[in-house]
This record gives structure tokens, sequence and C-alpha cells, in this order.
């Protein structure tokens, strides 16, 4: 039987998941052979196509061997470490984020990123004011050129394997500056800090494919208010249906479904981080935390009330424990040049754990998620997210379709620095790009 079920427009899917994947395509083919990656072939990752014999890092080297100054830069600019602690500075990331970052072809939507966010993404426990690396122009001093190492401790579950690490983000160059090799500057300079502290491997994600993906997640997105989606030109009406049937396939209830789900508190830090470290186990690559980093994840930076990462747990009304969590991010979008609306909310999926995922009984598991990522939309609802995005990463092919998400035509490329792993699996067929309802992944691990 085909699925008579409306679907979401793929124009607006295509839109919205090349905004988020920043370029990568579901259908990309390969265009540049391994020597044409000028830079990346200099690098210690596994080479396109590369058939991996053993896992382990590329190259080893001690901190004594990693030059002292920072990589000269060509005359008229200068190295800049950012201290976001200082107001000023942080908002000139701001600035180059917002206009150089990432924006869709019209120009219509931008991240909307806040100092909370920021405090948030950026400084995690451990995080070093010198691994917010800037390029200034020297003669104005604007910024025009960042990147960012933040501390993460990987583990390859299959091997026990711990991995001392850092993530790479937000790598930015200021529009009027692209494609003039500065890039690999930064990334060079970034990896000398950050190796200078004796740490010799990086995750990183991209939409480009790059010497040589670990493994590819697809994006899928969930509709919340599709009539503002529809409003802002971000979702559009498919010919066969109606304003109202689309808002009504979205709707959802006022209030959450799971007996005992409420905010996460800071004194269920102890068994949330039991239950995700034994949840960690059913996924190959993953972020092994230690408790004050877990609770900076999912309780934020600020004391209280964090309005950029939001937590619930569930707390059974029988035993008192707690027996499932989810958590999710919000980052909107400012809407430009709309008369109607001037921002978009969006929640990103990020840890989630759940005690049924121990027993034989898979689908009670996969039954058990839905009802949860389902309040996880009914909450999102409350704090105006119109969108909640995930990816196939986790368990998520287990409930994608259930929850109607929407699968996407971006793709996500998961990168090791310096270190060769078996290939994982991304939740969605390589061949057919379908989300695989019955395979999950095998990353465990979630980026900003
Ligand atoms: S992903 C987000 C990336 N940012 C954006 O998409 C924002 C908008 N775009 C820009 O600002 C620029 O276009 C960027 C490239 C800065 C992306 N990751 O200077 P170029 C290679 C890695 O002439 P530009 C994120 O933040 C490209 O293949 N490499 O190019 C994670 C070419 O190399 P090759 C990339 O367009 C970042 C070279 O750069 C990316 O002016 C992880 C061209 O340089 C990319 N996203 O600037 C970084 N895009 O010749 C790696 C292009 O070989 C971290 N390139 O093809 C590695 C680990 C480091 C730490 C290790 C510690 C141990």
């Amino acid at each position: 039987m085909p699925d008579e079920r409306p679907k979401p427009d793929p124009k607006s899917i295509e839109e919205l998941l090349k905004l988020l994947s920043m370029g990568g395509e579901l259908n990309e083919v390969q265009k540049k052979e391994m020597k044409d990656y000028k830079f990346w072939k200099t690098q210690p990752v596994p080479k396109l196509d590369e058939k991996i014999l053993n896992e382990g890092p590329i190259e080893i080297k001690k901190p004594e061997d990693v030059p002292d100054t920072p990589l000269p830069l060509l005359k008229d600019f200068e190295w800049s470490t950012i201290d976001i602690e200082e107001k000023a500075q942080l908002e000139e990331v701001y600035d180059l984020l917002y206009e150089h970052y990432v924006e869709d072809q019209d120009a219509t939507f931008r991240f909307k990123y806040s100092h909370e966010f920021f405090n948030w993404a950026l400084k995690p426990p451990g995080w070093r004011k010198d691994w917010h690396a800037g390029v200034r122009i020297k003669q104005t001093g604007k910024l025009v050129g960042f990147i960012t190492a933040t501390p993460v401790t990987l583990k390859l579950t299959k091997s026990q394997t711990i991995i001392p690490s850092v993530e790479i983000n937000f790598l930015c160059i200021h529009k009027k500056l692209r494609s003039k090799r500065l890039a690999p500057v930064l990334i060079k300079e970034i990896t000398r800090r950050v190796n200078k502290c004796d740490i010799w491997q990086a995750l990183y994600t991209a939409g480009v494919v790059l010497p040589s993906p670990v493994t590819t997640c697809r994006y899928t997105h969930r509709p919340i208010n599709w009539a503002k989606l529809n409003d802002v030109e971000f979702s559009h009406l498919p010919s066969d249906q109606t304003r109202a049937s689309m808002v009504a396939r979205y709707s959802l209830p006022n209030a959450t479904k799971t007996p005992g789900l409420r905010p996460m508190e800071a004194r269920d830090m102890d068994q949330v981080y039991d239950l995700l470290t034994r949840f960690q186990e059913r996924f190959e690559l993953v972020q092994t935390f230690e408790k004050k980093e877990l609770f900076h994840c999912l309780l934020g930076s600020e004391s209280t009330n964090s309005k950029v990462i939001k937590s619930f747990v569930v707390e059974s009304p029988e035993t008192g424990k707690i027996t499932d969590f989810f958590s999710y991010y919000l980052l909107p979008f400012t809407v430009l040049n709309n008369s109607q609306h001037k921002e978009l909310g969006i929640a990103y999926l990020f840890y989630y754990a759940s005690e049924s995922a121990f027993g034989d009984d898979l689908p009670a598991y996969k039954q058990r998620l839905a009802l949860l990522m389902n309040d996880a939309l009914v909450t999102a609802k409350k704090f105006n997210v119109d969108v909640f995005n995930c990816l196939t990463s986790q368990d998520n092919s287990y409930f994608i379709e259930k929850c109607k998400f929407g699968s996407g035509d971006g793709l996500l490329n998961y990168y090791l620095f310096n270190y060769k792993t078996w290939p994982i699996y991304g939740g969605f067929d390589p061949q057919t790009k379908e989300v695989t309802e019955d395979k999950a992944s095998g990353v465990g691990v979630v980026l900003l």
C-alpha cells in the first residue's frame, strides 16, 4: 500500500536541512579525489575509501615536538585569543557568526545565538580560553576568523578504548576572505594549541565531505507549529492538502502522557548519570562524562532554569526511581523580512536514556521511546518551538517515523582527527538513504 499520509513538502525540507547541515546534500557525489584535498591530504586522517585494518591513532607525538608559537599569518592579520567572558569580545564572536556562519540562499533565516548559548556551548568544565582562537585584521582589529575546541572524552565501546579529545566547532571565516586558504591555518593553529596540552584526537562534524567520515547521519525534522512554518515559507503546502489538514496532522496534545514526567533537577543527577552511563554502552562511539560535565550538559551554565538546554526525567510513581530522561537544546532562527514573524523556535534533540532499553523487549522499548519523544514535542511547544530536529544518530530511527519526523535532504558527516576506527552505522541505509526503523545507529555522541 502506498503511504497516503501527507508528507512535508520536499522543497522546504531541503532548504531547512541545507541550513542545518551547512551544505551536506543527500545525493552529494564525491567530486574531489584525495589528491585534490591539498590541505587534508597532509593531515593525520584516513584517506578516502581507505580500508581500515586496525583501530588506533595515526601519528604519535609529544607536546615538546609541537612549536611553542602560533603559525605565521599573512602580514595584514594577527592571532587573537578571544575572551568570551568579556562581553565586548563575546559580541564580536556573535557578530561574526551572525553575519558569516551559515544562512540560507535567500538570507531569510539566521541562527539566533545568545550569550547563554555560547556560555553553555563553549564553557563546559575544563574549557580553556586559548582554545577560542580568532584572527583579526591588524589595522582595524576586526575579527574575521574563529575556531573553537572544547574538551571531551570519547569512548569506543567495542574495545572499551577511552580517547581524551576535543570537539571542534564554530569554524568561521568572513565572507570576503573565503577561498584564501585561511581555514587550514585556523585548523593547524587550534591543533597546535590542543596538542600543546597533550591531546591528540578531535571529533568534528561537517556537511561537506572530507577525508574521511567515520559515519554519516541524516537530518529529520518534526513540524510543531506547521501554520507558522508555512507563513515564513519554511514549509510549503503540498498540492493535495489543505492548511487545516496539515495543521491537524501535526497537532499535539496540551499535556504530556508519561506518568511521572517532570523537569530535571540537580537532585536527579546521580540517577541520570548512572542511567546514561549504562545506556551509552548501546552505541559504538560515545562521549563519557564526569558528573560535573553531565551536569553542565543537561542543566546548563546558568545557576537555575536554563533557556538553552531543557532536560526532563521520568520519576516512577511506584518506586520513586528515575527510569528515563530526555533533553533538547534551543537555538532559534531570526526571521528576516517577514512582517508576521520575527523568530522561529527550533529544538534539537540532545541526550536521552531509558531503562526500557535494557530488557529483551525491543517493541516495548520502541514504544517507550515514541511516548517519551512525543512528550518531548509537547514540552517543546510550551517553549515556542516551531520545529523539532533530530539526526538518525542514537536510537532515533526507532521513533522517527512514529513521531512524524520527516526525513530531510541534509547529511551530517562525523570525523575523528588522528584516529582510525571501523566504520559506524549512521541510522539510515547508505544505498536507499531511507531511515532504517529496525536498525538504529552506533553513534551515541551528540555535537552542537
Ligand atoms: S563545521 C562548520 C564550518 N563553518 C561553516 O560552514 C560556516 C560558513 N563557512 C565558512 O566560514 C568557510 O567556508 C569555512 C572554510 C571556514 C568553512 N571543515 O580557507 P579555505 C577545507 C574542515 O580556502 P573557506 C565546523 O565548525 C576545504 O576542504 N575543512 O576555505 C567543524 C579545503 O581543504 P582541501 C573544511 O571556504 C570544523 C580548505 O578548507 C571545511 O574560505 C572542523 C579550504 O580552505 C570544514 N567545514 O573556509 C575543522 N570547509 O584543500 C577541522 C572547507 O584539503 C578540525 N574545508 O580540500 C580538525 C581537528 C583540529 C584539532 C585537532 C586536535 C587534536
